[in-house]
């Protein structure tokens, strides 16, 4: 708990609330980021858009929608009780499973009262003289804060697509990202869905059961490997828990918060046919990093690359018994450049006589009308139109609000080239503003619970540190920031991730400046060089506009990451199995 007795901050008026931290988002990443701010005794509020928690879970409440980290992996560790009490019922968890997840930690620890729902954040303007955070919102009060926590999400800012016609469509629109509260019955409707991403393949297969006919508009194939959910064997689950303390120390220096056995092999140190054993055991595991991980260079050899792409699109072209039909299908890009999708008959709904599939590459969407979409010199009729077009992620929610720093630059202005942080969790100019999961860290290439966790633990640290020292303002000191984004860039510059046109490189928004967002260099490496930063005083930070103290050892920040194989080093203490043994 922070003393406060030289607390000399202002109190509140009737419509100025004077906060600690102003959290903004009740997802994962907020709800931990208020019970941390809550434990140190600061005076917390976090605000939300959605009727209540549960970020991106809130929203996606499409047919299918699953998250693709195991349930025991994607949960919460900070409380050993709630890890032991709370039961998920199967490998996957659904979306509405993780939602009365979300709900029961909101209740459990009494984090409601800390919330403000349906209360969106529409400026957050920096006051240099105050050291505060001015914020304003559709809501009735004006919020003044020391320290902005920007808990937004990395997809939560939905994409969807300028087409013109749009507004002229005669049926029902809808996203995936705000899917309806109630029962969507497409039963007897034709249905057009746009976007193959995840959120396309988990949903397609359960509303063409439905539908009388589907028209699927596909501009880029995608991988997709079966994700063999199952129930859990509760027994089993009861055996392995017991030591679940210890697997979370593993997943926090596992390369993507997930522990998985290092790779020590090259995918050109094995014979033909140990590879494809290989490649076909992570392919059953139904878990797309096992199979990313097979070898230690699948991420940074083309041709190792290639080995595994080519044994997808066999598996791919296997399910989909009209060849021309699964050709259309494949994907091109190296494998995993793009997020890999878990599907539960995707690729077999293709068989089905009610599904048609439109590749809109060869021939693009030219508009939608009262009809329907037109593509190429076809007009496909539909009733419901579905836009599984994702979204404008990792920067977009937090650019969507209007947010001034220093001298009223806005963040839109400093992010002009493209997002830059130091070490993900600030940006120069914006001082008090911390982003959880931002760009510049693992973020989406790691189970988001351990980097969130990771944090808000990191920020609730450096809050209490200046605490401590009675410090107003920390900023990040801009050699240090161009030192961290250079590291970040050179990292993925060794990988093929840049390859693809992905949304890790905001290739999917028009316009968009080409940045590759998330650090490839492993979770355990990042916490370490995280670690490093606290360990060599903050080093890079600038406290009350002084530089506090300068990087000793900068090579420990900024030196080498090994992409393809960096924080193996940790095994489980089943050799790398984790929870197979109830599958
Ligand atoms: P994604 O993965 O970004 O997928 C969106 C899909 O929508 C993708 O196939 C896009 O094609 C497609 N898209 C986007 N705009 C258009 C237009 N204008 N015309 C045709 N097709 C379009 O989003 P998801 O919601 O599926 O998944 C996001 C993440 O959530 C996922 O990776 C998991 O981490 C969970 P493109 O590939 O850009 O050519």
């Amino acid at each position: 708990m922070i003393n406060r007795a030289h607390d000399q901050s202002p109190t509140s008026t009737p419509h100025v609330r004077q906060l600690d931290i102003l959290v903004v988002g009740a997802g994962f990443a907020g709800m931990y980021m208020i019970y941390r701010a809550r434990e140190l005794g600061l005076r917390v509020l976090a605000v939300d858009r959605a009727g209540d928690v549960g970020g991106t879970w809130y929203w996606n409440r499409y047919p299918g929608a699953r998250c693709d980290v195991t349930s025991l992996d994607y949960s919460y560790s900070f409380s050993e009780e709630l890890q032991q009490e709370w039961r998920w019922s199967e490998k996957y968890a659904t979306q509405p499973e993780i939602l009365a997840y979300a709900r029961h930690v909101a209740d459990r620890f009494s984090l409601r009262e800390m919330i403000e729902f349906n209360t969106s954040v529409t400026k957050a303007h920096y006051d240099e003289q105050a050291a505060r955070w001015d914020i304003t919102t559709d809501g009735k009060d004006r919020l003044v804060a020391q320290f902005l926590v920007l808990a937004t999400g990395c997809l939560s800012a939905a994409n969807i697509p300028e087409i013109t016609g749009i507004s002229t469509f005669g049926g029902r629109v809808l996203h995936t990202a705000s899917w309806p509260h109630e029962n969507v019955d497409v039963s007897d409707r034709r249905v057009g869905v746009i976007g193959t991403g995840s959120s396309g393949v988990q949903s397609i297969p359960i509303l063409a059961e439905h539908a009388s006919h589907m028209y699927v508009f596909q501009r880029t194939a995608n991988y997709s490997l079966p994700a063999h959910n199952h129930p859990f064997d509760q027994n089993a689950v009861e055996e392995w828990k017991r030591n679940y303390r210890g697997y979370r120390e593993i997943a926090k220096y596992s390369r993507n918060g997930i522990p998985m056995k290092r790779p020590e092999k090259s995918t050109f140190d094995v014979s033909d046919s140990e590879r494809t054993a290989t490649f076909e055991e992570a392919y059953d595991s139904g878990q797309f990093a096992r199979l990313e991980n097979t070898y230690n260079d699948i991420m940074t050899s083309k041709a190792a690359n290639d080995l595994v792409s080519d044994f997808v699109r066999s598996n791919i072209m296997k399910k989909v018994s009209d060849p021309s039909v699964g050709r259309k299908l494949l994907p091109r890009m190296p494998f995993a450049t793009k997020r890999v999708c878990l599907d539960t008959g995707y690729f077999e709904t293709f068989n089905r006589g009610n599904v048609t599939l439109v590749d809109v590459k060869e021939n693009p969407i030219r508009e939608i009308t009262y009809e329907g979409v037109v593509a190429g010199s076809n007009t496909y009729e539909i009733d419901d139109l579905v836009f599984a077009t994702g979204f404008d992620a990792m920067t977009g929610a937090v650019l969507r609000m209007d947010i001034r720093g220093r001298g009223g630059q806005t963040l839109t202005e400093a992010w002009s080239g493209g997002p830059r942080t130091y070490l993900g969790l600030t940006t120069t100019g914006f001082p008090n503003c911390f982003f959880i999961t931002g760009p510049g860290s693992p973020s989406v290439l790691s189970n988001m619970m351990v980097s969130i966790e990771q944090h808000v633990d990191w920020i609730a640290d450096l809050v209490t540190f200046m605490e401590s020292r009675q410090f107003a303002s920390v900023d990040a000191h801009g050699k240090d920031q161009e030192a961290w984004v250079g590291h970040v860039a050179s990292v993925a510059r060794e990988t093929l991730y840049p390859e693809a046109d992905s949304w890790y490189l905001g290739a999917n928004i028009p316009g968009k400046t080409r940045v590759f967002m998330p650090y490839v260099g492993g979770v355990g490496s990042y916490r370490r060089r995280c670690d490093e930063v606290v360990r060599q005083g903050y080093c890079g930070f600038v406290f009350d506009d002084e530089l506090y103290s300068e990087p000793s050892d900068p090579d420990r920040i900024y030196g080498e990451a090994d992409p393809a194989n960096s924080d193996g080093e940790v095994q489980t203490r089943d050799g790398g199995e984790g929870m197979r043994s109830n599958g």
